[in-house]
């Protein structure tokens, strides 16, 4: 309760932002956009991991403003990477379970859309697997409906659960996250590495568009990229980076 009363309002207080992760395409290392990281900076407690007040705020009802105010201001700051001549660059914004269950979120995305003039396919909400798998058929009836204003639906943290490939052919989604625990053990596992490459097969003979997070290693950039995973990010390839910083990388 202490925590909760703490976070209510936090955002409004300028204590919480967003920090961006690039996002990478692994065959020719072009910057395609980053991943929004929200972060808290209590002004006594100090750093508040994520893993915490997500946490507190998923239990509380409170992701449900929090989630409104990163939505609006991910594609502000999105808006602010496209250049002229070039493919905007897209924004990738993590979406807790509750979020999806309390049915108002297209109207949500829509009004961040709205407000901020970004692109539709410039924003990629980011769904857990274990989000979507409760129930099947009104969650794709939800990601139809998102899909259809414009958005790219992408299943985070792939692998983990149990629907694994099964569930990919009645979800539909535009993109797979395969978890960074594959990713970690792919030079040394070769059952990772040869689920990591059923993954990737798999989701392309869909359609599906494949990101490896956790690269910590070029080792592991170059497997992937022969295994013709599209995209990744990582420590190797970039830290998460406050929005200033972020920018400056679009630009070089
Ligand atoms: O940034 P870090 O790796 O510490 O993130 C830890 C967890 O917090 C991740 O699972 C990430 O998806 C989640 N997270 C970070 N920012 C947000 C956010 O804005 N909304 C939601 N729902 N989850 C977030
Ligand atoms: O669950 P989700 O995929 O949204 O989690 C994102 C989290 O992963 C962020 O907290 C981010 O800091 C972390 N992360 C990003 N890249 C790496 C990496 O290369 N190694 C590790 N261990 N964590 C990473
Ligand atoms: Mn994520
Ligand atoms: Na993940």
């Amino acid at each position: 309760v202490q925590l909760e009363e703490e976070l209510r309002g936090a955002w409004e207080r300028g204590e919480l932002s967003l920090h961006y992760q690039p996002i990478y395409r692994l065959a020719d290392r072009r910057l395609m956009g980053a991943e929004a990281l929200c972060r808290w900076q209590h002004p006594r407690l100090g750093v508040v991991p994520p893993s915490v007040f997500i946490e507190v705020a998923e239990q509380s009802g409170l992701i449900e403003s929090l989630g409104r105010h990163v939505l609006v201001q991910a594609c502000q700051d999105a808006a602010a990477w496209s250049q002229p001549g070039m493919e905007p660059p897209f924004v990738s914004v993590n979406i807790s379970p509750r979020q999806l269950r309390t049915g108002d979120l297209p109207d949500v995305v829509a009004s961040a859309l709205a407000a901020t003039g970004v692109l539709p396919k410039q924003l990629h909400l980011e769904l857990t697997e274990t989000a979507v798998l409760g129930d099947e058929v009104q969650a794709s009836a939800l990601l139809s409906r998102l899909r259809a204003t414009g958005v790219k639906v992408w299943l985070d943290d792939f692998g983990t659960g149990f629907s694994g490939l099964s569930h990919l052919r009645r979800v539909p989604v535009d993109g797979v996250k395969i978890d960074r625990s594959f990713v970690a053990d792919v030079l040394r596992d070769p059952d990772d590495l040869a689920l990591t490459s059923a993954i990737i097969a798999m989701a392309h003979s869909l359609g599906i568009t494949v990101v490896a997070e956790g690269i910590e290693a070029e080792g592991q950039y170059e497997v992937l990229r022969e295994r013709g995973c599209d995209q990744g990010q990582g420590f190797w390839l970039g830290r998460p980076m406050p929005a200033s910083e972020m920018q400056r990388r679009f630009r070089e």
